[in-house]
C-alpha cells in the first residue's frame, strides 16, 4: 500500500472557559494551534479530529473566529510548506450537537465554509444501514473519504444506542480488504475510566475489527489503546484539563502520531500533553496545575488565621509574586488545586475559603486557585443525640438545635429563643408554599426584638 501518515485527535473542547477564565479558553486554543503546526512538520497526509471539537454548540464568536482564523492560517501555512492542504476529517461528539438529532452544528458551519470535511452519514432506517457514500464537495452528508489506500470513515455520537448500530455497521461497510480502513466514532470503552458508563467490547464490537483497521475514539479524555496484545482501538485523551481529575498521573491525554507502512503493523506514538511549557516543546502545551494535599489538623491551629499562616508557608514552592515577570497567558503560570485534610480544634464554620484564596492569591504568583475542603473534620462541630431513652421527633430536633447552639458560645445566653426561633422556621419553609418575604421580615423582626432586649436600644426603622 501507499505509505500514510495521520494525526488523531479527539476532544478539543475549544470555548471552553475553565473557572471562568479567559486565559483558559486560550490555552485550549494553543494546544489546539500546537497540534496543527506540528502535523506540517510531520507532513501527514490528513488530521482526525474525533468529536467534542466545541465545548457547546452554543460557542461564543470568539471561539469561532479563533478557530477560522487558526484553520485558515494552518491552510496557507501548508500550502507555503507542503504544496497541498492537509485535510482535516471530523465527527460531531456529544458537545458538539444539542442533540442527536439536530442537523444544525458550528462543525457543519466549518464544513460547509471548505474548512474541514464532516463525515455524517445517511442512516436509513427502512433498510437499516449506513449509506457511506464519498466524499465530494457537492455532496450534502459524506461517510467517507479515501484517501491514497486508506479509507476514512466516520459516525456521529449516538450515546447508549451505539452498540446497537454494531452490527448495523458492520454491514454498511465496504469489502475494502486491500485498504488500510479507520472507522472514527465518539463513545468510551466500558473501565477506561473509572465510574464513567463506556460500551463494552463486545463479540459485535470485535467482530468490526474484520473490516476496520484503526477505530479512532474519542469521548474519554485518558488515553488508551485497546486490545492490550493486539491494539486496533484508540483514543487519544483530551487535548487540554477539562477536570481536575484529568491532572492526576494515571490520566495521560494526548494525541496519536499514526505511520502506516504495512497494514498489518502500523507504526504507533502517542504525543503527550505537558504541563507549563512553551508553544515550541515536543509535547504538546497545557496550562501548569499544581496540585496539594495539606493536613492542616497537624498545625496545632488554634483559629482559621493560624491554619492560613501554615498553610501559606506549606506553599512555599511556588513563586513568591514579583520574582519572575510571569503573564497570565504564560502556562507555566499555575492553577493551584488544594485540597485540605485533617481535624481542625476549632469549627468549620470558620474555615473561609474565599479570605484563604485572597491570601494565595496576594502572596504567590498562580493563575487561580481553587481549593477543595471537604476532607476536613472538627474535633467540635458533629452531634451526637443521646439515643439512651426513647425520644420524639420533636424532641430529637430540640437537641439537635440546642447542642449545634451550644457549639457557639456566643449564642449560648438566647438559646431558648434561637431554638425557638429555628423551629418555627422550619415548619414555615416546609409549608407547600413558603412566603420567603414574610419569613425574612420575621428574622428582622426577632433580630431587632433580641438586640432591645439585650442592649436596651430603642428600635429605629
Ligand atoms: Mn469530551
Amino acid at each position: 500500500m501507499q505509505p500514510i501518515k495521520f494525526i488523531h485527535m479527539a476532544d478539543t473542547h475549544l470555548g471552553y472557559q475553565q473557572y471562568n477564565l479567559p486565559e483558559r479558553k486560550r490555552d485550549f486554543n494553543k494546544a489546539f494551534n500546537w497540534v496543527l503546526n506540528k502535523s506540517i512538520k510531520e507532513e501527514v497526509d490528513f488530521i482526525l479530529l474525533v468529536g467534542d471539537v466545541f465545548n457547546t454548540n452554543r460557542s461564543d464568536p470568539e471561539t469561532i473566529a479563533a478557530i477560522y482564523q487558526m484553520i485558515t492560517q494552518f491552510k496557507f501555512n501548508s500550502m507555503e510548506n507542503l504544496n497541498r492542504e492537509i485535510p482535516i476529517i471530523a465527527i460531531e461528539g456529544n458537545h458538539d450537537k444539542s442533540n442527536y438529532f439536530s442537523e444544525r452544528s458550528w462543525l457543519r458551519f466549518l464544513a460547509e465554509l471548505k474548512l474541514i470535511i464532516l463525515l455524517n452519514p445517511k442512516y436509513n432506517k427502512e433498510e437499516g444501514y449506513f449509506d457511506f457514500i464519498p466524499y465530494s464537495e457537492n455532496k450534502k452528508k459524506p461517510g467517507m473519504i479515501r484517501i491514497k489506500d486508506t479509507c476514512v470513515y466516520g459516525i456521529p455520537f449516538y450515546g447508549a444506542i451505539t452498540k446497537d448500530y454494531f452490527p448495523v455497521i458492520y454491514d454498511s461497510l465496504n469489502d475494502n480488504s486491500d485498504t488500510f480502513n479507520i472507522l472514527m466514532m465518539h463513545f468510551g470503552i466500558k473501565d477506561q475510566v473509572k465510574d464513567k458508563p463506556g460500551i463494552e467490547i463486545s463479540e459485535d464490537l470485535r467482530l468490526l475489527h474484520e473490516k476496520v483497521n484503526y477505530l479512532a475514539l474519542g469521548h474519554f479524555h485518558k488515553k488508551y489503546a485497546l486490545p492490550r496484545n493486539n491494539e486496533w482501538i484508540f483514543n487519544p485523551g483530551s487535548l487540554e484539563v477539562n477536570d481536575a481529575k484529568e491532572v492526576w498521573r494515571s490520566y495521560t491525554r494526548g494525541i496519536f502520531l499514526v505511520e502506516v507502512k504495512d497494514k498489518e503493523n502500523p507504526n504507533i506514538r502517542h504525543i503527550p500533553c505537558d504541563y507549563g511549557r512553551s508553544e515550541s516543546s515536543e509535547e504538546i502545551p497545557n496550562r501548569f496545575f499544581f496540585q496539594h494535599t495539606i493536613d492542616i489538623g497537624t498545625s496545632n491551629s488554634k483559629s482559621f488565621e493560624d491554619t492560613i499562616s501554615h498553610i501559606l508557608d506549606k506553599l512555599k514552592i511556588l513563586d513568591e509574586k514579583g520574582t519572575k515577570n510571569y503573564k497570565k497567558n504564560d502556562l507555566d503560570l499555575p492553577i493551584v488545586l488544594l485540597t485540605l485534610s485533617g481535624t481542625i480544634s476549632y469549627s468549620k464554620l470558620e474555615v473561609n475559603i474565599n479570605e484563604l484564596k485572597e491570601k494565595i492569591m496576594e502572596k504567590y504568583a498562580v493563575l487561580d486557585v481553587r481549593i477543595f475542603s471537604g476532607m476536613i473534620n472538627s474535633e467540635i462541630d458533629g452531634i451526637v443525640v443521646d439515643s439512651s431513652t426513647e425520644k420524639s421527633i420533636d424532641e430529637i430536633e430540640n437537641e439537635v438545635f440546642s447542642l449545634l447552639i451550644e457549639q457557639n458560645p456566643d449564642y449560648e445566653p438566647h438559646k431558648n429563643e434561637i431554638i425557638q426561633l429555628m423551629l418555627d422556621l422550619k415548619s414555615s419553609l416546609l409549608e407547600p408554599k413558603p412566603n420567603f418575604d414574610q419569613l425574612k421580615n420575621q428574622i428582622k423582626a426577632w433580630w431587632k426584638a433580641q438586640i432591645s432586649l439585650k442592649d436596651g436600644v430603642k428600635n429605629e426603622d
